[in-house]
Parts: structure tokens; sequence; C-alpha cells
């Protein structure tokens, strides 16, 4: 069973909550991002261009003065509402080509950034031709610059994994994307995993043809369908139910046979196999407690990790339980 949401802004955090209570065991989810935020490095040696309000961004080269004719494009998607240690299936990437010279495709790369960088609300004056930026604020980023007009790049044009971590054909119009690859698939895992790593992707062109470049739709776009758009799917965690001893999803009277039979044991803290949910170390009372207050002998347990014995046994077994905890609490009291 696979579950789709649609996260965006306020609402993914909500979507995500009420997912958590509907899931019942780990099932596949499929989640679309919108961009966090995404802007253009507009090549200049004095970093004094910028673009991060715009309608749009850019990859490639244009057709303007050639020391100062490539542009490198950069995204990021606030990943927060997935839950860390879950297994990530695919990740891709969905933009849409509004504005080129170009008249044939063009391979284009994604690559993960290895810093920060600023956004910022700079804007184009010269529209709607636009590519050759406007006047850098303090807070964007710029070719030299994460943040301007102190925090430098270690190398100008974004400091960035040398390895792309996927490929694509761009086209010269219309939306595209970048497929699943074990590039991306790494990327958001780590991000995920560790969210102060994740500082999205530069998208790079080869850089080695002049007027190959183009204008993404940004974020800020008007137009909703055309703004980047990535789709990841994951499985998340399997978070055990304390009582559940033989992780069926349902805490019944097999567990607490389990838990009887296990009673007295020392083992490793959180050891659910065992019956050990406390975190001291030992199968006893305050185990057994909690198995008692997550009793919940009518949830749905996995047919294939149901326990072959029948109801009667069920029974005798959970009776067998709190005759152990009887006689060892009448000793203690003894
Ligand atoms: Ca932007
Ligand atoms: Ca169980
Ligand atoms: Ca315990």
């Amino acid at each position: 069973m696979r579950k789709t949401i649609a996260a965006r802004g306020a609402t993914l955090a909500m979507a995500w909550s009420c997912w958590l209570l509907t899931a019942s065991r780990s099932e596949a989810v499929t989640m679309t991002f919108g961009a966090a935020k995404d802007a253009t490095l507009y090549e200049s040696a004095t970093g004094a261009l910028s673009g991060g309000g715009e309608d749009g961004f850019f990859a490639g080269r244009t057709v303007q003065v050639a020391a100062e004719d490539a542009r490198r494009a950069l995204i990021q998607f606030n990943l927060s509402s997935i839950p860390a240690g879950s297994t990530i299936n695919s990740v891709s990437l969905r933009l849409s080509v509004l504005r080129t010279n170009a008249t044939s495709p063009r391979a284009m790369t994604l690559h993960r950034l290895l810093g920060d960088w600023g956004e910022g609300t700079t804007v184009d004056p010269d529209r709607p031709n636009g590519g050759s930026g406007g006047p850098a604020a303090n807070g964007d980023a710029t070719w030299i610059h994460q943040f301007r007009p102190g925090d430098l790049w270690s190398t100008a044009g974004g400091d960035f994994s040398a390895a792309a971590s996927a490929t694509t054909n761009v086209p010269t119009s219309g939306a595209f994307t970048w497929n699943t690859s074990s590039g991306l698939v790494a990327d958001v895992l780590g991000w995920v995993n560790d969210p102060t790593s994740n500082f999205g992707w530069l998208i790079k062109d080869a850089e080695n043809t002049a007027g190959t470049s183009r204008r993404f739709a940004s974020r800020e776009n008007s137009v909703a369908n055309n703004r980047p758009l990535l789709t990841i799917d994951f499985t998340p965690p399997v978070v055990r139910t304390p009582g559940d001893v033989n992780n069926d999803g349902a805490v019944n009277a097999v567990d607490a046979a389990l838990l009887a039979a296990a009673y007295g044991t020392t083992t490793t803290a959180n050891n659910f196999d065992l019956g050990e949910f406390s975190g001291d170390g030992i199968v006893g009372v305050a185990d057994l407690a909690i198995l008692q207050r997550n009793f919940s002998p009518l949830a749905q347990a996995s047919p294939a990790t149901v326990p072959e014995p029948g109801s009667a046994l069920l029974a005798v077994s959970a009776m067998a339980c709190a005759g152990v905890v009887a006689i060892r609490r009448r000793r203690r009291a003894g």
C-alpha cells in the first residue's frame, strides 16, 4: 500500500502528522516538495550580480561578455518532514524551461552543494529579457559569495561536489525531469539524516558553448505548475509499540506470554524482542506495566507473524504471565 502526500509550506507538518496517525506498518510514502529557495550564480569576479527574487533562475552560458557569461542555478528543499532513518526509495526533480536561445537539448547535471547560500530578493531590471542579473544586495549568493558581502565560497562559482548526482537532457522549452539515480538518493538520505548538511543542489552545464543557457521557472513564478517540484518516495523507519514483543503490530496475550518467558532476564536496554521496554535492562514489572498499558488484543496483527497457538493457549499464556508477576511480587513482599 502506498500513500501520496503533496507537502508544501505550512501544510507539510500537518500532512505528515495525519499520515503518522493513520499509518499502520512501514509503508512507502510519496511526498512532493516545492523549493525552499532558488537563485542564480551569475559569473562576476566581483560578485556584483544576483537574482534570487526573480521568477526564473538560470544555468548554462549566455551570449553576453565571455568572461561573465556562465550561469549556475542553486536550489534547495526543506526535507524536515521526512523522518531520520527512513529508507529513500527514489528521488526526482522536475523543472520547466521558460526561455533559451538554444535550439537543441543540452545535458545538465545536479551537484550536491557543500555550503549554505542566500537567496535574497534581487531581480534583474532588464525584463522580460533577463539573464544578466541585478545589482547584488547584502545576503545574496553571488559567483563569489555564499552570502554577500563577507561570506565567500572557497572557489568562485560555488562549492559543490565534483561528481554529478544526476544528469538529464534539458529541452528548449517545457517541463523536464532528472529521474532518480543512486546519487540523488544518496544526497537526500544524507540530508534527511543530517539536515545541517542540506544546502541543496547546483545545476550545471558543461559551460563549453555560449548560448546554451536556460531560464527555469523559479519558486517565485506566478504559474504554480511551472515551479520546481521534488518528488521523494521513502519508507519511514518502523516505530515499535512498547509491549509488542513479537513486533506484529498488536500488543496482546502472545506478547504477555513472551514477556513471561523472559521474565527476570538481564539484557540490553530497550531490547523489545525480549520484553524490555522500560530501559533498565531487566525484563520485569515495569515492562509488564508498559505492556498492560498498551494492551490492545483487538488490534490487527500482521498474519505473517502471528504465532500458531490457538486462543486457549493464548489465554493460558496471559495467565502464566500474570502468575509469574504475582509470585515475584509476593516473594519481594516477603
Ligand atoms: Ca528564488
Ligand atoms: Ca505483538
Ligand atoms: Ca525493564
